[in-house]
């Protein structure tokens, strides 16, 4: 094929992570990728993942074999009960099929995948809606199975909130049966989420028009602190008694981001069949994982298996959770406050009403590469900051920097 392969583009974020590494500037500030630094802008290994690691490295039955087809059943079956709460009717009933996947992006493909080999239902669309905007893979992650993908209003520029209007009648207008990605919490790019109100007329909708729900979940834990508070929406989604997905990525509430650990779990509607369509979607599944991956990795496996199955490790990594999401909370207030003081033209609540990793500013690309060019100050050119590279050393040196291009 080598001479049909064009030049593909380089991917935008790890092209800005090279530009900022390339950077010899004191000064620079790294906003770009959605990865947590601590206040000193480093990786942080969460404590509880270090003494999970221990466990791993002097247990002397540890070996490198392969994991079953399916993952490491002792995290699957907890991951599980993350998501939908230990004490879900759907677990109970055993309508829930679990598979260990290659992080939340594997997760998404092999869910992608799934439903491209069986979403073929009579009256059913098969386009997949997702978020205006949103994490930029999607796009490719359902159109690389054959997919045909939409969009549906999500972001108000006006109010730097959620166009819920916008959504509701795009969500309306799809044909029945459409497939619906929706983010769990934390919405990544913008930092808005449903309120609870909204999430359950966004239930009530999706059932109307019988769409089918796939939910990615990369934040749980990480955004509000609260590991059950972030679930919420796919569990009530559970309760309304949708079929539905959910690719459930261990990246960020572990820091575990280069192990690749995750989880894809379905979830059968309730029917006295139920138990017994999970089976058959299981084996599916299986045959899927077979041909892509084999198996999934064991490293990251086990150490968040360790961290889920024992109860005092599970709740230091909750205190762990609380530290990563109360400093980023920290700085949200921090970044507001130091642009208000400074009088900088325009409205700044959005910084603290947005949740999670990122926050959608409002800068323009313009401004965004003069705050590149002239301030050492990285981030995705839609304005996109995440808010884990900001601490006590930088958040005013950026204040200011943006107070300056904003007057410009
Ligand atoms: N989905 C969303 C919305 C994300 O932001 C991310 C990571 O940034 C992922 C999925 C998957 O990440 P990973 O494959 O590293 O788990
Ligand atoms: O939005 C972000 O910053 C993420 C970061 O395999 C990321 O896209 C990078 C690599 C990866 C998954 C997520």
């Amino acid at each position: 094929p080598a001479e049909v392969v064009p030049q593909a583009p380089e991917d935008p974020l790890f092209g800005l992570m090279r530009a900022y590494k390339a950077d010899p500037s004191p000064n620079k500030v790294d906003l770009g990728i959605g990865a947590y630094r601590d206040d000193n802008a480093k990786p942080w290994v969460l404590p509880v993942v270090k003494k999970a690691d221990e466990i791993v490295r002097n247990d002397p039955e540890a070996n490198h074999e392969y994991l079953p087809i399916a993952g490491l059943a002792s995290l699957t079956s907890k991951a599980a009960e993350l998501v939908f709460g230990a004490s879900s009717p759907a677990l109970a009933e055993k309508r829930v099929a679990s598979v260990q996947a290659i992080s939340g992006t594997g997760a998404l493909h092999l869910g992608a995948l799934f439903l491209a080999k069986f979403y073929k239902i009579a009256g059913a669309n098969r386009t997949v809606y997702l978020s205006n905007p949103t994490w930029a893979n999607h796009h490719q992650i359902f159109t690389n199975v054959g997919l045909p993908i939409a969009s549906y209003p999500y972001f108000d520029k006006s109010t730097r909130g959620l166009d819920f209007e916008g959504m509701k009648a795009t969500l309306r207008d799809a044909p029945d049966g459409s497939i619906v990605v929706l983010h769990a919490c934390a919405h990544n790019p913008t930092g808005v989420d449903p309120s609870p109100e909204q999430w359950a007329e966004l239930a009530q909708l999706l059932k109307e028009k019988r769409h089918f729900p796939f939910f990615d979940t990369a934040y749980q834990g990480f955004a509000s602190g609260d590991l059950d508070r972030d679930a919420s929406s796919i569990r009530l989604f559970v309760e309304a008694g949708f079929e539905l997905v959910v690719a459930q990525s261990f990246a960020k509430n572990f820091g575990l981001y280069g192990q690749r650990a995750g989880c894809f779990h379905y979830v059968a509607a309730p029917a006295p069949s139920a138990a017994e369509t999970t089976t058959r979607v299981a084996s599916q599944l299986a045959i899927l994982q077979r041909s892509e991956i084999s198996n999934p990795p064991i490293y990251g496996a086990k150490i968040a298996s360790i961290v889920l199955n024992d109860p005092a490790l599970f709740a230091e990594w909750q205190d762990n959770l609380r530290t990563m999401s109360g400093r980023i909370i920290d700085m949200r207030k921090q970044l507001r406050s130091k642009l208000e003081e400074l009088g900088t033209p325009g409205t700044w609540n959005h910084i603290t009403d947005q949740i999670g990793m990122f926050s959608f500013t409002g800068l323009t690309e313009p401004q965004v590469l003069k705050l590149r060019e002239e301030y050492h100050i990285y981030m995705t050119k839609n304005g996109r900051i995440s808010m884990a590279g900001l601490n006590s050393r930088n958040v005013e040196y950026v204040a200011k920097a943006v107070d300056k291009v904003v007057r410009e």
